[in-house]
């Protein structure tokens, strides 16, 4: 049976691939900082399937102690996919909060190159496959996407960089490039605003994380000669728009 390790695995698209991976016979280990969240997965999916593992991803001390406190079964990893992430604000860069912007790259850049420089021994050592969750806001940039959108341009270009550093080594990359995902992912952005994320999703029929998990569960699931460089999706009903033209 084979492993999984998915960051921030206590809500949307990660915790979906939980679920996904478990259905399809892999063990999971399931991150975030919400234990209770874990905790349910767990009793829903069996502790045989998942094993929680609650840290904050920018916290190198805990989680170096979490990963060390592995059960057997489950040390071995096959596939890591780096999912915990987050957008804070939609200010243009002007009126933009300093700390949402360090706040993004530690958790969006800075955690996961540092997780995956920590795993690379043993992901080459399994020839694992990497899934790195990136965004369209890596490629299409939007007014208030400013440091998120970077940050998950950094996250494309890093996966691309990774599979050429990694040549021969059986090693596989994968940047997945979605766009709306109702997920929680708006409720944080906004601060919490329930009202905010209802009305942005409303009429979109968006992207759900279960679409997600079945687009990474086939990433990992290719046979070993087959490598998914990017991949970008959308809802239907999300699309491209012009330039904006300042007049003066
Ligand atoms: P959610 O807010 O629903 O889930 C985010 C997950 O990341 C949670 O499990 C959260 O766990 C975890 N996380 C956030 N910060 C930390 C931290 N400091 N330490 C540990 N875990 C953390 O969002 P999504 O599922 O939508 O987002 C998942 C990924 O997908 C992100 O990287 C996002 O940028 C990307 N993405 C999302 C899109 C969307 O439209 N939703 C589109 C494109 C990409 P906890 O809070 O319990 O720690
Ligand atoms: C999230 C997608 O379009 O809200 O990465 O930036 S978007």
């Amino acid at each position: 049976m084979k492993t999984v390790l998915v960051t921030g695995a206590t809500a949307g698209i990660g915790e979906a691939c939980a679920r996904a991976f478990v259905e399809a016979g892999w063990r999971v280990i399931a991150t975030g900082r919400r234990a209770e969240r874990l905790d349910a997965l767990v009793e829903e999916l069996g502790a045989d399937r998942v094993h929680p593992c609650v840290f904050d991803v920018r916290d190198e001390t805990a989680r170096d102690a979490a990963l060390a406190a592995l059960p057997a079964a489950f040390s071995s990893i096959d596939c890591l996919v780096n999912n915990a992430g987050l957008a804070l604000g939609t200010a243009r860069a002007q009126d933009a909060d300093l700390d949402d912007w360090k706040t993004m790259i530690e958790t969006n850049v800075t955690s996961l190159i540092a997780l995956t420089h920590k795993l690379l021994p043993q992901l080459i050592e399994s020839k694992a496959v990497i899934v790195n969750l990136s965004s369209v806001a890596a490629t299409y940039p939007y007014t208030g996407g400013n440091v998120y959108g970077g940050t998950k341009a950094f996250v494309r270009q890093f996966s691309l960089g990774l599979r050429s550093d990694l040549s021969g080594t059986g090693v596989r990359v994968t940047s997945i490039e979605p766009g709306m995902v109702e997920t929680e992912f708006t409720l944080v952005r906004t601060g919490g605003d329930q009202t905010a994320s209802d009305t942005l999703y409303a009429g979109v029929n968006p992207l759900t994380g279960a679409d997600i998990a079945d687009v990474v569960l086939w990433v990992a699931s290719q046979p070993p000669h087959v490598n998914i460089n990017a991949l970008e999706l959308m809802p239907v009903n999300q699309s491209f728009a012009g330039f904006q033209v300042a007049r003066d």
